[in-house]
């Protein structure tokens, strides 16, 4: 068996590692040839828990071979990027997101199954991963394939099986969670429902590509409107002068209640993005998908706010970002809704210094503190928008808080015991939590108390 894996990115790469360390030939190729280096000289481009180890031991099976282009193999398995890029009337409408509107981008799924078709054989089996639209496998990359003269379904077998797995958990969840496998007959169902068995030990499940295809799309949309109500609930709560992470918790004691967490928006490169999918298969059913994602979108300019609330009245305020990524404990910075905070405060004129401890600069080369002493030296407002693990340890006695001008802490993850700040004198914002002592109330109009 030998399996050419295309795209070698946060899925392609574990899943082709994986194979060749379960001893199936695995070609992984990759189009951007500085990727198809590093990984030849064994250096991995992602930063993933245990993924360095498994793509070194595969390298060393002799079984994994790098390549810029795929060539003869049993299976194909399509693993690239599907974006999401604005329609050309996006962000015209007043008062709705710059991303309204937003559609799929399947420029790399068409160029890998150009490439695959080059190589394609009787008797081989293709399965696109990469997140799709609906119908993408049955029309757009059969279409292509079948250019070849080679009939999907009797010469040779297509399916679709996404990934499901949390950036963070990769390596676990690749072999535990449940896959769901559609093929354009049942026969090619089968097909890749044998070869995901080589690793994955939760059940394979199978259907049709487009269901399949849907299944994927309906699980990252379900997340993200859960995560707008989470985020209406906490400015409610906020409007009622009520603490939303107390009101959850006592609502999640409902067996079937599991309200979700606000925060300042909504990254990484799926569930931003995979509900537009949604919206462009069936624009003119998808009011409420449409809706969470503007109040998802809206959510950076809100934290931005309320930190520009945060220094009214002090000159030169300086503010410190912590935490870039856009979840904790990774240095994933795509679609990061803490870089958007960011931005909205620069926009309104302010001077903010950044810090992540597992990112030092941003995509555009703008270099990231890594010393959060020097970080946190002489600010003003110290931001939480990542709550990345040595963020939730910090404490107010610690010597970069001691070095503040102001005591002050914003807190958009709620990853602090806040009480014990207050207790130290710090004034501390939460999203979702009408503030008990403002700058207004504790001390002169607009300006917070001093560190001394
Ligand atoms: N977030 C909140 N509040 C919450 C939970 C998350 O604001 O209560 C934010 C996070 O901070 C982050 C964003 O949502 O910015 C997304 O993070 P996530 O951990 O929910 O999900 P991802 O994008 O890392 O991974 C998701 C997963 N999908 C689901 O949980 C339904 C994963 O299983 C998918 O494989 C992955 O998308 C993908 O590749 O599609």
């Amino acid at each position: 068996m030998k399996i050419c894996v295309l795209g070698l990115g946060y899925i392609g790469l574990p899943t082709a590692s994986m194979f060749a360390t379960q001893g199936v030939e695995v070609i992984g190729v990759d189009v951007n040839p500085r990727v198809v280096t590093a990984l030849t000289n064994g250096d991995v481009h992602i930063k993933e828990p245990g993924l360095h180890a498994l793509v070194e031991s595969a390298l060393q099976s002799g079984k994994f071979h790098i390549a810029t282009e795929p060539s003869d193999a049993d299976a194909f398995i399509i693993a690239v990027p599907t974006p999401s890029k604005n329609t050309p009337d996006s962000g015209d409408e007043v008062g709705t997101s710059s991303s309204r509107g937003r559609r799929p981008d399947l420029s790399y799924v068409k160029a890998a199954a150009e490439a695959v078709a080059a190589c394609l054989k009787i008797g081989n089996l293709v399965i696109l991963e990469s997140t799709s639209p609906p119908g993408t496998t049955a029309h757009v990359v059969r279409e292509i394939l079948e250019k070849t003269g080679l009939i999907a379904g009797s010469d040779f077998s297509l399916a679709f099986c996404a990934e499901r797995v949390l950036p963070g958990r990769i390596l676990i969840e690749l072999v535990d969670n449940d896959r769901i496998v559609g093929g354009v007959d049942a026969a090619s169902a089968e097909r890749a429902r044998e070869l995901y068995a080589t690793f994955v030990q939760g059940s394979i499940l199978t259907t049709d590509t487009t269901t399949a295809e849907m299944v994927k799309l309906m699980e990252n949309t379900f997340r993200d409107v859960n995560i707008a109500l989470a985020n209406e609930f906490a400015k409610v709560c906020e409007v009622v002068g009520i603490d939303v992470y107390e009101a959850t918790r006592l609502a999640n004691h409902h067996p079937r209640v599991d309200i979700l967490k606000p925060g300042p928006g909504v990254g990484g490169h799926c569930i931003a993005v995979d509900p537009w999918f949604v919206v462009s298969a069936a624009p003119e059913v998808t009011q409420l998908i449409r809706s969470a994602r503007d109040v998802n979108d809206a959510q950076p300019q809100l934290v931005a706010d309320m930190i520009g609330a945060s220094v009214v009245g002090i000159k030169d305020p300086v503010i410190t970002a912590l935490g870039l990524a856009y979840k904790a404990d990774i240095d994933d910075l795509r679609e990061s809704p803490s870089i958007e905070v960011v931005k909205a405060l620069r926009r309104s004129g302010f001077s903010v210094r950044l810090h992540d401890p597992f990112s030092a600069c941003l995509p555009d080369g703008t270099p990231v503190e890594q010393d959060l002493n020097k970080a946190l030296a002489g600010a003003d407002v110290c931001v939480i928008l990542t709550d990345h693990s040595p963020y939730r340890q910090l404490k107010p006695w610690d010597s970069a808080l001691t070095g503040m001008r102001h005591k002050q802490i914003v807190d958009t993850r709620d990853c602090l015991e806040y009480g014990l700040w207050e207790s130290a004198g710090f004034i501390v914002r939460r999203l979702g939590v009408a503030s008990k002592s403002t700058i207004q109330e504790s001390v002169s109009p607009g300006v917070a108390e001093p560190v001394h």
